[in-house]
């Protein structure tokens, strides 16, 4: 992409946002010509803009494959973003209230692929079995978007608010889960509970979105990668991190992932 085909300079807006932690207004407000194509290409350029300059893509995510989700922030279709190796948190690494802008913490299920996954056709069946393993996660979002107000356009552009991830210490082959649509959540902050979800939240098996997304690549000459993690999405609302919030979530099979705010 160039900065001639009028998209270049949405790819230096959302860089300064991330790199000056400064939310700016959703792009669609002075442009609302752009499509929500346009807002994946932009994210395709500031990932490879990150890659450019030394990061790797370890994995993907899907946003808004929860209705908790997607109540709370107005859109109704789920996105897609790129997970970046620099932006892992360690399980006992702090999340550094400095580096973000607006951050929120919300539990998620996450596979590990053995082999690679491109669509058509992909199932929730062919996503279990090329699965090596199961965990549970943590995806502390950051819109670049003032107040995380923005359209399925702006929210494709940032990267679908894509901030840090961390892993729960616990992997599980799925062949062990009957059912990860079964699997309960619970999300606490500060010790008291906030939600409660099942697996099922996110469309209806956690299988069926990652099947999407797969699906969706392989539309697009694209492919989940043997060796990715792939978040399948908030099964319930994020919780805002403020100095000294300490989220947990505990899984049915999948253990405990939280994390500290300082
Ligand atoms: C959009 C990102 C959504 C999820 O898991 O639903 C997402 C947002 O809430 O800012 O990552
Ligand atoms: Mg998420």
């Amino acid at each position: 992409m160039s900065a001639a085909d009028g998209l270049g300079a949405h790819v230096e807006t959302l860089l300064a946002a991330e790199g000056e932690r400064r939310a700016v207004a959703p792009l669609t407000d002075a442009y609302d010509c752009l499509t929500v194509e346009d807002g994946y290409e932009i994210q395709a350029a500031i990932i490879d803009r990150r890659v450019a300059g030394g990061d790797v893509v370890v994995g993907a995510k899907l946003g808004l494959t929860s209705k908790a989700k997607q109540q709370a922030m107005g859109v109704d279709v789920p996105c897609f973003g790129v997970l970046l190796g620099s932006r892992r948190l360690t399980a006992d690494e702090p999340v550094r209230l400095n580096e973000f802008i607006q951050p929120r913490a919300e539990p998620e299920i996450v596979f590990h692929l053995r082999d690679a996954l491109a669509g058509p056709g992909v199932t929730p069946q062919d996503v279990l079995a090329a699965t090596g393993a199961v965990s549970c996660g943590l995806e502390i979002i950051d819109s670049r978007y003032d107040g995380y107000r923005f359209t399925l356009t702006d929210l494709a552009a940032d990267n679908t608010s894509a901030g840090r991830f961390l892993l729960g210490a616990q992997s599980v082959d799925p062949g062990e889960i009957p059912d990860l649509s079964l699997i309960g959540c619970l999300l606490e902050v500060d010790g008291g509970v906030v939600a409660t979800a099942a697996g099922a939240a996110v469309l209806g098996h956690p299988a069926e979105a990652v099947a999407r997304l797969a699906n969706w690549l392989g539309g697009r000459g694209g492919a989940l990668q043997a060796g990715w993690s792939v978040f399948s999405g908030g099964l319930t609302i994020a919780v805002p991190l403020f100095a000294g919030t300490y989220v947990a979530a505990t899984f049915g099979r999948l253990g405990h992932v939280s994390a500290r705010a300082v």
